[in-house]
């Protein structure tokens, strides 16, 4: 009897009973020495079951307003008549600036582009219109009328001319 004959007879007993815990975890490892340093472990005990999950947070308050988008460019007509609205001095726009258009080889076809620009469909007939001022932006148009830009036409180049406002084109549109 006493501590000593203890240690020596219970021993492998208790290894056994560690082992057995060892598998439950699945986690016996064969070449595990099992020595009483390995004892002093079981004696801890094994850890109860975890707890249950906590129950769900409030949701959060609403987040900051996202910054306003970005303006749409208006698209500004490049070309207009004054007065109009069908029927007018030619006008056309040349990077914000207003000029006229000199009558020199201008017809219904050149026209004709003009007024689709517009939303007419086509021009029924041109004149010398009233003197505009400033820029005399086009000269001696040559639309084959189905171009959708008046720059497109063939022409001397943009603001090369020989003309006069007293020679400023105007269109009827229909
Ligand atoms: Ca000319
Ligand atoms: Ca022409």
């Amino acid at each position: 009897m006493g501590f000593k004959a203890c240690q020596e007879t219970e021993v492998p007993k208790v290894t056994v009973v560690f082992l057995a815990l060892k598998d439950q975890r699945g986690e016996r490892d064969p070449s595990d020495n099992l020595g009483s340093k390995e004892l002093l472990v079981q004696l801890v005990g094994v850890n109860g079951l975890p707890g249950f999950n906590g129950t769900e947070g409030r949701p959060g308050p609403p987040g900051p307003k996202g910054d306003t988008g970005d303006k749409g460019t208006p698209t500004e007509l490049a070309v207009r008549l004054v007065p109009g609205k069908a029927r007018g001095r030619v006008e056309v726009n040349v990077e914000g600036v207003w000029g006229t258009v000199c009558d020199d080889s201008f017809d219904t076809v050149d026209g004709k582009v003009i007024c689709k620009m517009l939303g007419y469909q086509t021009a029924v007939s041109t004149y010398v219109a009233s003197p505009g001022s400033g820029k005399i932006w086009l000269d001696e148009l040559g639309c084959l009328g189905i171009e959708s830009d008046i720059f497109n036409c063939r022409h001397s180049g943009v603001g090369i001319h020989n003309c006069n406002h007293n020679e400023d084109a105007g269109v009827q549109c229909v």
